[in-house]
């Protein structure tokens, strides 16, 4: 007989759903998991704020589909948690949540006289899509059995389970109990039936001017070749929302920035609109002013969740499927069917039409010569240097809209943003984590300074782990984001004066590569340089703060009605 402790036989559980990354921090409750991880071929990753660890699982998740397990400690660590997790629930990411709970005798309910006591259950409930308690040995697959179904039904999302130390620490035979590979206890799905898909492609076949918006959900599920193959039949446009940047290459002939004229005249002309993998939010601005009269225009919507459908635009025909198989699935009766192609002339009016405006919007930014350097023109160079093919993460408020606007267009599941929840300080540790996941491919982190300052102490992780993440913090000094609002109401601003960092300074304590850069001229040098680096490196970059302000007016508005509605 062989005896083995309740932390090891979690750990073959997780080991056997995939798992190669823990993330936190260790503690007398957690301890003997800890220790045998490396026996495990799962690699600990230590942090300085458990929040950190959470958006961690997020970028290795979000670059590469794999699910990692986060840690927290009794109290203070768990705590810690929650705005990670908050943030991975909003952003659909699986993680699994691991509190450590003292012994049983002193909590549920804590008394006041225990320490650190916390019933983290009641806490981590709400935020989570399941949470529950492994209160013995034998019941620990069992239960991880459970965590793991939950986490894939619909929408992935985090799951948390608790353990007392006690049962950590438990020895138990493991030849009594039996480990199921996730094929024997959870079915893949759900899936379209063939009368949705024929539906749906002849629907598509027989339309006018079919679009397709493609969401993050099509780079979840890796149905990046899926969707553009179904674009390329029809010869339609393509239009992607801010979540799915990375979900279509936005230098292709056929694509549509969502947020211009180009791309609202084609929602309003299309007859027939494919969603696949978005919920069309109020980021994307689902306004009746910028789409087509529902009674004349058919919406179809491919969501791997119910909860997303039809919620802010009427469907005609709704598929809850995950995007890969549905689009797959709707392209191989797109073949037979016939589909006529209306040549593409639709997709070069309407880019026509954005390129011009766009043009126009951002004439400021191609006329900059100074003084300092303009943000965008910054991120034209980040993208000339890092090029197409690098992870990019964008972090902040004002600097995170330059980006999306001016950075390159990537590789599928390349370009990573807190979108749902808007948390800001999720960029440095979620390159870390993608740079874990991809550890042959630069990552690139490009924050805003308000938004560094949450993680940036996660630099010296990176150091640590020896992981090449390359960040530039966008250092004018300022809240700006927060703004024009306060112009505007009281002409004048309060509370978003930060006051100077020099982040390239910090970085040195940390143990990255600094680089200092307040003139035009000396950017791609400092940018190439960091890219040499031989271990993380920080560019702090000073750019124009009125420039980073001037946030072209009818973008403004647009982004303005995200939060407020449609205006005018
Ligand atoms: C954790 C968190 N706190 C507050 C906000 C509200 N918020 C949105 S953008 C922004 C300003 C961001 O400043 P910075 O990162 O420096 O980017 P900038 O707008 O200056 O380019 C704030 C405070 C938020 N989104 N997340
Ligand atoms: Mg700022």
């Amino acid at each position: 007989m062989s005896e083995i402790t309740g932390a090891e036989l979690l750990l073959r559980c997780l080991v056997g759903e995939g798992i190669k990354f823990v993330f936190g921090l260790p503690c007398p409750e957690v301890d003997p998991l800890i220790a045998k991880l490396e026996q495990y071929q799962v690699r600990f990753v230590p942090v300085r704020h458990e929040a950190a660890a959470v958006h961690m699982a997020e970028g290795l998740y979000k670059t590469t589909g794999q699910v990692a397990a986060v840690l927290g400690n009794p109290g203070p660590g768990s705590a810690n948690l929650l705005p990670g997790v908050i943030t991975a629930r909003h952003e659909g990411v699986p993680v699994v949540v691991i509190t450590a709970q003292h012994r049983l005798g002193i909590v549920y309910p804590s008394s006041p006289a225990t320490f650190q006591g916390q019933d983290q259950l009641e806490v981590f409930k709400p935020v989570v899509k399941w949470s529950g308690p492994i209160l013995s040995w034998e019941r620990i697959p069992e239960v991880m059995r459970i965590a793991f179904r939950e986490m894939w039904i619909g929408r992935p999302g985090p799951v948390h389970i608790e353990i007392p130390a006690p049962v950590m620490y438990a020895m138990g035979d493991d030849a009594k109990v039996r480990l199921l590979t996730p094929d024997q206890y959870r079915a893949a799905g759900p899936r379209p039936s063939e009368a949705q898909l024929e539906e749906a492609a002849r629907m598509l076949a027989g339309a006018k001017r079919p679009i397709v918006i493609s969401g993050g959900g099509v780079d979840r599920a890796g149905a990046n070749e899926a969707v553009l193959a179904v674009v390329e039949l029809l010869k339609c446009p393509v239009i992607g929302t801010i979540a799915g940047r990375s979900s279509v290459p936005i230098d292709h002939p056929n694509f549509l920035n969502g947020y211009g004229p180009g791309a609202d005249l084609a929602r309003r002309e299309s007859d027939v609109i494919l969603v696949a993998g978005s919920r069309m939010g109020n980021l994307d601005i689902p306004y009746d002013k910028y789409w087509g009269d529902p009674a004349n225009q058919k919406l179809i919507q491919i969501d791997i969740d119910q909860r997303n459908m039809g919620v802010t635009r009427p469907l005609a025909l709704g598929i809850v499927s995950d995007a890969k198989s549905a689009l797959e699935g709707l392209l191989r009766i797109l073949k037979t069917e016939r589909a006529r192609p209306r040549g593409g002339e639709d997709a070069q009016r309407y880019r026509e039409i954005s390129r011009k405006w766009f043009e126009e919007r951002f004439a400021s930014v191609a006329a900059w010569r100074g003084p300092g350097i303009h943000p965008a023109q910054a991120m034209q160079t980040i993208g000339k240097v890092f090029g197409p093919d690098s992870i990019y993460v964008a972090d902040g408020g004002n600097t995170s809209l330059w980006a999306a606007w001016f950075l390159p267009s990537t590789k599928p599941r390349s370009y990573l943003n807190i979108l749902e929840l808007g948390m800001l300080g999720t960029g440095i540790p979620s390159a870390i984590g993608a740079k874990l996941g991809n550890p042959a491919r630069e990552v690139v982190c490009v924050s805003g300074d308000g938004a560094a300052g949450f993680n940036f102490m996660e630099m010296q992780s990176a150091a640590r782990e020896g992981l090449k993440v390359r960040t530039v913090v966008f250092a004018e000094g300022s809240w700006t984001m927060e703004e024009p609002n306060e112009r505007m109401l009281y002409g004048r601003t309060f509370g978003t004066e930060m006051g100077t960092v020099r982040w390239d300074r910090v970085a040195v304590g940390l143990g990255c590569q600094p680089f200092y850069v307040d003139r035009m001229e000396d950017l791609e040098a400092a940018l190439k340089g960091a890219k040499a680096s031989d271990g993380p490196a920080v560019v702090c970059l000073k750019t124009n703060r009125d420039a980073n302000l001037a946030i072209p007016m009818e973008l403004g508005i647009r982004f303005a009605e995200v939060y407020q509605g449609p205006m005018g």
